[in-house]
């Protein structure tokens, strides 16, 4: 007889659903290799390339179909139907400025809010390249207050990211009671949770879910590249690009393709939120010691992952 994990709190188990359905397959063994594409799909791919290309480039001919938007008080209607439904990108400028989170997550305010509580996070990313791929692997635990001295130092070797949420989730409770809510756009399930120092990275990639971040301490210097640049992106595993920085030089030598693609560049604040539609190519850099949640909570139906042909 098989046995069966023990029933997850409510909770934790709302985050593991939240976080399977960001990146399906998230962690799973490497795909096998493809097999060699017949002159039929080659032929149907360059067409669907086609189309993309044509349809960015009419976009381009208006900023409201194009770009990137910044709005500030943006309501729950004009997000829905200028950003969700259509699913662009929007960077919403102070809209959770009054969360008290924002005056009080300092690194020694955390530390002493949680204390020697063991939390799980990400690490021994330092020289691995798959550490995105292989999250399990790169899974360690620690007392709070020696992760959270950790991340202080900076750099990218610790994060503690949203993939940890299911497990951190009792320990972490304590600062819910810091958060506000974004009635206007999600339910009132919990948000996952980022904690990393200046220089955490985390590689192009895109999401099988629609997300909202929302920035608490520090800032976020956020790349976002529109679905339709799919095509130079060497776009083989998973979601991940072979393309990890489309800032660095020596992988635009290697990936010359990904050299002018078209991309948007964000600095995500203190008490601003980002929309990154499902299929948005992003990477994202720590600037400083950098606290965020994400959330997929959304009012409206966020199920697009269904049916993604994952390989
Ligand atoms: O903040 C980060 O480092 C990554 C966030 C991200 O890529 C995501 O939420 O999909």
């Amino acid at each position: 007889m098989s046995k069966r994990p023990p029933p997850l709190p409510a909770q934790a188990a709302d985050m593991r659903m939240q976080m399977a359905l960001r990146q399906i397959g998230f962690g799973a063994a490497a795909p096998a290799p493809p097999r060699p594409q017949t002159s039929d799909e080659a032929l149907a791919l360059k067409r669907r390339d086609w189309l993309l290309d044509v349809m960015e480039r009419q976009r381009e001919l208006s900023p409201y179909a194009s770009g990137l938007l910044t709005a500030e008080n943006l309501s729950g209607e004009d997000f829905l139907h200028s950003f969700y439904a259509p699913g662009r990108p929007v960077l919403i400028k102070g809209m959770i400025a009054d969360w008290p989170a924002l005056a009080r997550w300092t690194p020694d305010y955390l530390a002493n809010a949680i204390g020697d509580a063991m939390i799980e996070y990400q690490g021994g990313r330092n020289g691995a390249g798959d550490y995105e791929l292989a999250k399990d692997r790169h899974k360690h635990r620690a007392p709070f207050r020696d992760f959270i001295a950790l991340a202080r130092s900076g750099g990218n070797d610790a994060y503690l990211t949203a993939y940890n949420s299911a497990a951190n989730g009792p320990a972490l409770k304590p600062l819910e009671a810091d958060l506000g809510a974004i009635d206007a756009y999600l339910t009132r399930a919990p948000g996952m949770l980022w904690i990393g120092g200046e220089g955490t990275f985390t590689p192009l990639h895109f999401d099988l879910t629609n997300n909202l971040l929302a920035q608490v301490t520090g800032t976020k210097r956020i790349i976002l590249v529109p679905p339709s640049q799919t095509k130079r992106l060497a776009h083989r595993t998973h979601v991940f690009s072979d393309v990890r920085d489309v800032t660095d030089a020596a992988q635009l030598k290697t990936y010359p393709q990904a050299r002018d693609i078209l991309r948007y560049e964000v600095l995500l604040a203190p008490g601003d939120l980002l929309y990154i539609p499902l299929g948005w190519w992003h990477q994202v850099r720590s600037e400083s010691f950098s606290t965020m949640l994400t959330y997929t909570s959304f009012l409206w139906s966020n199920a697009g992952h269904e049916g993604y042909p994952a390989g």
